[in-house]
């Protein structure tokens, strides 16, 4: 089996509870080992390794921010490492492959909570545009190849995710590392308000990357009959969250109670909201028997705690 991603925070996350379940054939590589979109590095790659099974886990991610300052980059390197890895892998006789994708494949004002069936039905967030065209590219590749080819390539669209080994940079990370961190200096420094983006009425779904790992790990096990028990041949992905979601004005207000910072929230409302609200609709996840097990509260503590242990890693 090769993961490819390993040391991301989904990647990781996955690799741990591969390990735990009793995987012993994983292949990973480093990105200096590997550049997954370079087309050749990873054909000699695919003719040495020959995986009969591939988790696509690897991908150029980050923030509101960060989408919108570098849309080239997420456009050009997704869609590369997905054509790269999704094609060589067939050409090697790759008969399974779980791609990871994203909720922002669905369109900015999706009726909510969003159905999988939803894709394609409306314009996408603009922050996130290119990144969103190449997460949907790569359904529709595992799709066009499962229909030519007769393969057995499964698509998972996460909510947003946190928790460990997660992108705690102040500017390109996703809100919640971000307040983790600013919380957190916030208290140390005796800071009088934090600053959060835009109005705080936008809605996120959180879903814990050890439950998003686990769902991962259930819907590549699960029978294909099964799977396709709730899958159609171009509706292939399958939702992924906690089906709860926050304000961002909650969300700040639960991290700094998690930190204890004693002062204000102010907001920067010259940064954009994003998605006003972008609630999946799991059922389709749920009917296969997967739920999710970590609240809100709980990851939070878990993730703040790991966050105190590695901060000096985050010093940049
Ligand atoms: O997490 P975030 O960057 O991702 O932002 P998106 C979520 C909301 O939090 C937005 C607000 O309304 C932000 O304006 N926010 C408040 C902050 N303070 C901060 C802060 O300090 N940092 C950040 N980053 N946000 C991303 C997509 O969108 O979600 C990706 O751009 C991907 O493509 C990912 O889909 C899951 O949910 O808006």
């Amino acid at each position: 089996m090769f993961l490819a991603g390993h040391r991301g925070m989904v990647g990781s996350a996955i690799y741990r509870q591969l390990q735990e379940a009793g995987y012993n054939n994983i292949v990973v590589r480093t990105r200096s080992e590997l550049d997954l979109t370079d087309q050749a590095a990873v054909r000699t790659f695919m003719e040495q390794e020959k995986p009969e099974l591939i988790i696509l886990a690897a991908a150029r991610v980050g923030g509101i921010h960060s989408n919108n300052t570098f849309p080239a980059e997420f456009i050009y390197q997704n869609l590369a490492m997905q054509i790269n890895i999704i094609d060589q892998g067939w050409k090697v006789g790759c008969k399974k492959l779980l791609f990871l994708g994203s909720s922002c494949i669905y369109p900015k004002f999706a009726e909510q909570p969003m159905r999988e069936s939803a894709l394609l039905s409306g314009s996408l967030e603009s922050t996130n545009e290119p990144y969103a065209i190449a997460k949907i590219a790569g359904i529709k590749l595992c799709e066009s190849y499962n229909r030519q080819y007769g393969l057995d390539y499964r698509s998972v669209m996460p909510t947003n995710l946190y928790g460990q080994n997660d992108n705690f940079h102040l500017e390109n990370s996703h809100v919640l590392p971000a307040l983790i961190r600013k919380f957190h200096e916030a208290k140390l420094a005796n800071a009088k308000a934090v600053t959060v983006w835009g109005t705080g009425k936008a809605m996120r779904e959180f879903l814990h990357v050890d439950d998003m790992a686990n769902a991962c790990l259930h819907v590549m096990e699960l029978d294909k009959e099964k799977y396709q028990s709730v899958t159609e041949p171009m509706l292939s992905h399958l939702n992924v969250g906690s089906g709860v979601d926050v304000t961002i004005l909650e969300l700040a207000e639960m991290i700094k109670k998690t930190v204890g910072f004693q002062g204000e929230i102010s907001w920067d409302t010259s940064k954009p909201d994003g998605s006003p609200r972008k609630l999946m609709d799991s059922s389709k996840l749920h009917a296969l028997g997967w739920q999710p097990k970590i609240s809100l509260e709980e990851g939070l503590k878990q993730t703040y705690q790991w966050f105190i242990e590695h901060q000096d890693d985050f010093k940049h």
